[in-house]
């Protein structure tokens, strides 16, 4: 493995309803993803969130996984529904007080908390009142990381607003595949703006509780056109735009893209300013690239998905590719310049069908080659002269993967459902040699 630059952040990620369990524990409200998981046929193995991994009884057990691993950083999400169970209403301080023990439990360690305000877990009540259909969520969000941040924005070291509102967006309100299923296509576009308004409403709370840096963790992809006709580089270009830009010209002041004709009256005089709120890091969850070609007469998108050929594949039949990562951090580069923050890749990772074998251990080779290719691809964009300046693997734990349920693991450690039993992975031993030699070159 090549040298990182000093300071770098080592760090894994999780959040909080794919690990933490313990649903109706000491105050918490519902969430939409509660709701959805407990709908009949929305997760492929019928499971829920109830229990996870059971995290939230089992945290320091984790952070001790964590300090063994020699992570300089963990990113965690707060559970929004734990903190104010209705969302609008009373406060749960018993809420705060997990936070603070896991932050805290953390410190000791020499980890560096990552808080995540709003990886998807709706409070119920909120939805029931339009979600982020509904511009005043917007508000309840900025609220919500103002109560946060009052209890934590001494030892946080690093706040992220929202986690991927694309996907939140497109496969919770456009396809229905996650919670809260609304399917509204092109019409859950109020839902990209009532998003990253929260977002910079919640960036000037944060400014006013904390010192500490302040990011958004968007997910990205470069995307490859399936044949080289000019529709085909036109669906290219709306697909682009929807996943790589929506997200992003607003946060760098360069209003929403137009190629794709959405409706913007929800858009108010003022708010792309307050969007526009300077950030002190971009987060970028990286998976894999996307192909794409012309939709079929009649289609209701600009584009149709469709497999990229000549790549290994993971248990969840996406594309390994290495290079798409260091591609993507070029683009960002290249196309916001000097308005670009330092990047932190904010989630990296893959799932296999990873068992223990006869004498308990789990050996995932291939989860090793896509962090070793992965991070090279890093250390290669930081050579193009990108600015990368931490690297979380998603994720420390198997976990509960949404719509997917207990079916596809990411973790660097098993977990065995349901006795929750952790076992570290080779990767976890492979990953741990990695930092410390890291983290030997730089102190010198
Ligand atoms: C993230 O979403 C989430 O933040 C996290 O909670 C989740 O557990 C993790 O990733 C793993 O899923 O190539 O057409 O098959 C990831 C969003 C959307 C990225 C689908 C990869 C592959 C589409 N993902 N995408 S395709």
């Amino acid at each position: 493995m090549p040298s990182f630059p000093a300071g770098f952040r080592w760090g894994v990620s999780t959040s909080a309803y794919q690990i933490e369990g313990a649903a109706g524990a000491d105050g918490r409200g519902p969430s939409i993803w509660d709701t959805f998981a407990h709908s009949p046929g929305r997760i492929v193995d019928g499971s829920s969130g109830d229990v996870a991994c059971d995290h939230y009884h089992r945290y320091a057990e984790d952070i001790a996984l964590m300090a063994e691993l020699g992570v300089t950083a963990y990113r965690f999400s707060v559970a929004w529904p734990r903190v104010r169970p209705t969302g609008s209403g009373a406060v749960n301080p018993a809420g705060l007080d997990f936070y603070e023990r896991l932050v805290d439990g953390l410190l000791e360690r020499g980890i560096d908390p990552v808080a995540t305000l709003f990886h998807w877990d709706l409070p119920q009540p909120l939805e029931d009142a339009g979600g982020w259909l509904n511009r005043d969520t917007a508000h309840r969000f900025a609220e919500y990381a103002d109560l946060v941040a009052e209890r934590l924005g001494d030892r946080v070291k690093l706040w992220i607003t929202l986690n991927e509102p694309f996907i939140h967006m497109s496969l919770g309100h456009g396809t229905g595949e996650h919670a809260p299923g609304r399917a509204l296509l092109f019409d859950a576009f109020p839902v990209a703006h009532h998003q990253l308004l929260g977002h910079g409403l919640a960036v000037t709370a944060l400014r006013a509780r904390t010192a500490a840096p302040v990011a958004i963790a968007n997910n990205y992809s470069p995307v490859r056109a399936a044949g080289d006709g000019p529709a085909d580089r036109s669906a290219v270009a709306a697909y682009e735009a929807l996943h790589n830009q929506l997200f992003t010209d607003p946060l760098f002041g360069r209003g929403y893209p137009t190629e794709l004709g959405f409706d913007q009256s929800a858009v108010r005089d003022g708010d792309l300013d307050v969007i526009a709120a300077p950030i002190d890091v971009l987060g970028v969850n990286y998976y894999n690239p996307t192909g794409v070609r012309a939709p079929e007469d009649g289609s209701p998108l600009p584009f149709e998905l469709v497999p990229l050929d000549g790549y290994p594949r993971t248990a969840f039949d996406w594309p390994v590719a290495p290079d798409g990562l260091r591609e993507l951090l070029g683009w960002l580069h290249g196309r916001y310049g000097a308005d670009l923050p330092p990047v932190q890749i904010t989630e990296s990772g893959c799932a296999y069908d990873d068992e223990p074998d006869a004498d308990g251990r789990v050996h995932d080779p291939d989860r090793i080659a896509y962090l070793d290719g992965h991070l090279r691809a890093v250390r290669a964009a930081v050579d193009d002269g990108v600015d990368v300046t931490g690297y979380f693997v998603w994720s420390l734990l198997d976990n509960w993967e949404w719509a997917e349920g207990f079916t596809k693991r990411f973790g660097l450690v098993h977990v065995d459902y349901p006795t929750g039993r952790r076992t570290p992975k080779s990767s976890y031993a492979w990953l741990r040699e990695v930092i410390a030699t890291a983290r030997r070159d730089t102190a010198r």
